[in-house]
């Protein structure tokens, strides 16, 4: 079983990423996890504490010469921030640090704030903003390169790109190489592989920053090269869309997922939405018509990319805040700013790459166990000889 955890707050010493259960002998670059760490902090419309944290994995356990040793991988990440913020929240009380707080009582709408204080009775939304924030995702990103590095041993590699921001959509399917393309580019503007509807998207963000607003969107998830029988049918959790739903709808700020295409897929008749079933005899393997599935059938992969969006409302700390209500006086109040981005689809997309590969990651180990890494190649391969002789 491969379990992961983060731990951290946004304005705190720094995020914690454990992850229990990955086989010895898997080669780890930190360059590689840095990369994720870097690519989550990118994209167009972007806030200011991105200009101040360089995000950085010190892994501090289960990592020796490059490679996972089996014991738990724990990963640190420092809040450069953190240095204005040790006054506001200490571990310890000391003398006088009731007056260095910095106090939220203007809960922002759509934020975790209001339902967070009520429910952990604080009469200052701040220890619930502090984990509630995107900032988590970093660790997330962090033990997601992780899994990356697992599934990449089987040559199974997760991807993401830009569908839509507000209004502007990309309104045709990118290929596999367009999005290592994506993935390699070192400048990242909205992370949309067609050039004309990314300078739409550009427009919408700054339509939204010249009117102190924020705006939200759609990224894609791509599984590429995953073996056909990961998750199951035979109960409601071992159901892998569902698991990757889940993991998908846990992301700050998203509201909604899809898997393959199935909105579209409700629109239209059963005829023009299942995925037709071939077989070629010379290379004696199962063909599909088209991927509409997104590679999932019955909750069990079927060999087919896997494909997953997320759909993000916008942002909820607007520079022109909303209406709201003071926590403490129960006055009416305009709701809390101290700044925010204003858009983070291809940022979500990144933290959407790293929860479906660390889902797939449970699932692949779920199939093929091992402690070893070699353990876990043999048994991969000979399920892989299995179907191939089916
Ligand atoms: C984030 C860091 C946060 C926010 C953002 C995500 O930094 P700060 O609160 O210091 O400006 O920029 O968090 C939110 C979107 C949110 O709603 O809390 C990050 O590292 O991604």
């Amino acid at each position: 079983m491969l379990r992961f955890e983060t731990a951290g707050e946004s304005h705190g010493e720094c995020l914690v990423a454990t992850l229990t259960g990955l086989p010895a002998g898997i080669p780890i670059s930190v360059e590689a996890v840095n990369r994720e760490l870097w690519r989550r902090q990118q994209g167009y419309g972007r806030g200011g504490r991105m200009k101040i944290e360089t995000d950085r994995a010190e892994i501090v356990s289960g990592v020796r010469h490059s490679h996972t040793i089996g014991s738990p991988v724990a990963i640190l990440i420092r809040n450069k921030d953190w240095q204005n913020w040790t006054d506001a929240l200490p571990v310890e009380d000391v003398d006088g640090a009731e007056d260095k707080r910095k106090p939220v009582t203007r809960p922002r709408p759509g934020h975790a704030d209001l339902a967070g204080s009520l429910k952990y009775d604080f009469h200052d939304a701040r220890y619930i903003l502090e984990r509630a924030s995107a900032r988590e995702t970093t660790a997330r990103v962090a033990a997601g390169a992780m899994a990356k590095a697992l599934l990449r041993e089987f040559s199974i590699e997760v991807l993401s790109h830009v569908i839509a921001v507000g209004p502007a959509r990309l309104e045709r399917a990118a290929t596999w190489d367009e999005l290592v393309a994506l993935s390699r580019r070192d400048e990242i503007l909205l992370s949309c592989v067609d050039a004309e509807t990314e300078s739409r998207m550009k427009e919408v963000v700054d339509q939204a920053y010249r009117t102190g607003d924020t705006v939200g969107g759609v990224f894609e998830v791509v599984a590429h090269g995953v073996p056909v029988g990961l998750g199951s049918h035979i109960a409601w959790d071992t159901r892998l869309d569902g698991r990757l739903a889940q993991a998908i709808v846990s992301i700050q700020a998203v509201k909604g997922v899809e898997v393959g295409f199935a909105a579209e897929g409700s629109a239209t008749f059963g005829s023009k939405v299942q995925d037709t079933i071939h077989y070629n005899r010379e290379q004696r393997q199962f063909t599909r018509g088209a991927n509409r599935a997104g590679g999932l059938e019955g909750g069990i992969t079927n060999g087919q990319d896997v494909l997953v969006r997320g759909f993000l409302k916008p942002i909820s700390t607007l520079r022109r805040p909303l209406e709201s209500a003071d926590l403490a006086t129960k006055e009416p109040a305009l709701a809390a700013y101290e700044r925010s981005d204003v858009a983070v689809v291809p940022a979500a997309g990144v933290i959407g790459e790293a929860m479906v590969a660390l889902v797939l990651a449970q699932a692949f180990l779920e199939k093929f166990g091992g402690d070893s890494l070699r353990e876990t190649k043999r048994n991969f391969e000979g399920y892989v000889k299995q179907v191939s002789e089916y």
